[in-house]
Order: C-alpha cells, then sequence, then structure tokens
C-alpha cells in the first residue's frame, strides 16, 4: 500500500496537472475520487484542506496543497531517479516556475471563470464578465504564441512543470476561445502537448467524464464524440 494519496476529481484540470506529474516522475498514488457536490464528502475535505480546492496530496497522514508545492514537493522526496520537472540549475528553474504561474494565473484561472459562469443559472449569467475574461484569455495566448518562438516546451529544452500546468490549462481554455488561426505556435505546441504520453493518458483516463463537462461542445472531436455516448 502506497504512503501517497490523492484526492482529486478525474475532471479538474488542476489534477490533471498533478495526475502528469505523477506519471512523468514515475510515482504510484492512491487515487481517491471526491465528490465536492456531496456535503459529507466536502466537509470531510474542507475539514482536511480548509479552502476546499483539489488536488490534496496526502503524504503520511501529512496534507500538501496547491498544485505548484505537490510538484515540488513530489519531485523533492518522491521522484524515479533521473526524472525531474524542475531543473537543479536555479536559474532555469526560475524559468519554470514563471510559466507555471503564468499558465495557472492567465489561462487556468479565466478558463474556470467561464466554466462557472456556464454552472450559474441562465438569468444570472455575466455576459461582461464573460467579455473581459476572453480578452484576458486571447492576450494570454498572444504572450505564449510568442514565447514559443523556436521552442518544443515552454520553459525550458525538456517538459516540466511548466508544460504540466500548460496541457490542462489549454485543454479547456480552447474549448471557449479557439486558438486563433495565426497563432501557429501555440497551436503546434498545443497538439504537442496532447500527444505527450503522460497528457494522453491523463485525458484518456477522464474521457468517460467528459460528458458532464459544461463546456463539452467545444471540445474537439478527437477527445468526445456525443454521439458515442
Ligand atoms: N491554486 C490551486 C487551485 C486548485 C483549484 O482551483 N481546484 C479546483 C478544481 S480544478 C477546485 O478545487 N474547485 C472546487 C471549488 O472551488 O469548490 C492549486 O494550484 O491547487
Amino acid at each position: 500500500m502506497t504512503a501517497l494519496t490523492l484526492h482529486y476529481h478525474p475532471l479538474s484540470s488542476y489534477c490533471h496537472k498533478v495526475l502528469i506529474a505523477l506519471d512523468e516522475l514515475g510515482i504510484e498514488a492512491e487515487k481517491r475520487l471526491l465528490n465536492l457536490g456531496d456535503p459529507a464528502e466536502r466537509s470531510a475535505f474542507l475539514a482536511l484542506w480548509p479552502t476546499g480546492k483539489m488536488p490534496l496530496l496526502i503524504d503520511q497522514g501529512r496534507p500538501i496543497p496547491e498544485t505548484s508545492i505537490i510538484i515540488e514537493h513530489l519531485q523533492r522526496h518522491h521522484a524515479n531517479p533521473g526524472r525531474a520537472l524542475i531543473p537543479h540549475d536555479p536559474d532555469a528553474a526560475l524559468q519554470v516556475r514563471l510559466w507555471d504561474r503564468l499558465f495557472d494565473l492567465y489561462v487556468m484561472t479565466p478558463m474556470q471563470a467561464f466554466t462557472a459562469n456556464l454552472l450559474r443559472p441562465e438569468g444570472e449569467r455575466d455576459a461582461l464578465g464573460v467579455a473581459r475574461t476572453r480578452e484576458g484569455l486571447s492576450s494570454a495566448y498572444a504572450l505564449i504564441d510568442n514565447h514559443l518562438e523556436g521552442r518544443t516546451w515552454v520553459a525550458d529544452d525538456a517538459f516540466t512543470m511548466a508544460d504540466c500546468a500548460a496541457a490542462p490549462a489549454l485543454f479547456y481554455a480552447v474549448t471557449y476561445v479557439p486558438i486563433a488561426p495565426q497563432q501557429g505556435r501555440l497551436a503546434s505546441y498545443f497538439d504537442r502537448l496532447m500527444e505527450h504520453p503522460s497528457v494522453a493518458r491523463t485525458i484518456d483516463e477522464a474521457r468517460p467524464y467528459f460528458k458532464f463537462y459544461p463546456g463539452r461542445n467545444g471540445l474537439s472531436r478527437r477527445f468526445f464524440d456525443p454521439e458515442t455516448i
């Protein structure tokens, strides 16, 4: 029995970020599916971690929250030899942390705002807020597309924690704001991410749940085919 438990949900983008990292680092963890819609489960989870945000890693009884911290913790204490998602060189590590932050704050956050808006009753949706969120996401795409000039991965020559953040953030964000035709570097990076084995496996495991994703109409047929459910 493993000492690591991950409280997660298969549709959650932040959970995907950590699932991709576990796979990259070659770490086994017991996965516990969390249903925050169930009042008893929610209050038990809040007792473990009062923000109520998932994923949450439990390492020998100790809660480790926040995806970027979870990934640093996993690398420091549990990674298989030779596997790393944050380079050992301090300046290179700073670039990885920077791009991890940029994806969390400027892609994942607006993407979550679109989903939250869709979950509201129709009369309570916020058209102005959605327009602003769309603008923010479009300017994040432009920033990333520029930065990707001459790069395979976003922050280093190798696949890093920043790419773990980028994959689920972009996977869901493009269902609301597609990549513009002139953003070819971003489009190629998106395809590279989706074909990367740890990302492809994570998406594959989530596939049976996509029918519950509020933005499913924007999912490409290669990920979700409404005819087959
Ligand atoms: N900064 C947090 C964000 C985690 C987060 O937003 N998780 C979402 C799921 S993708 C969540 O728990 N939502 C449930 C809620 O807000 O009630 C992290 O990096 O772990």
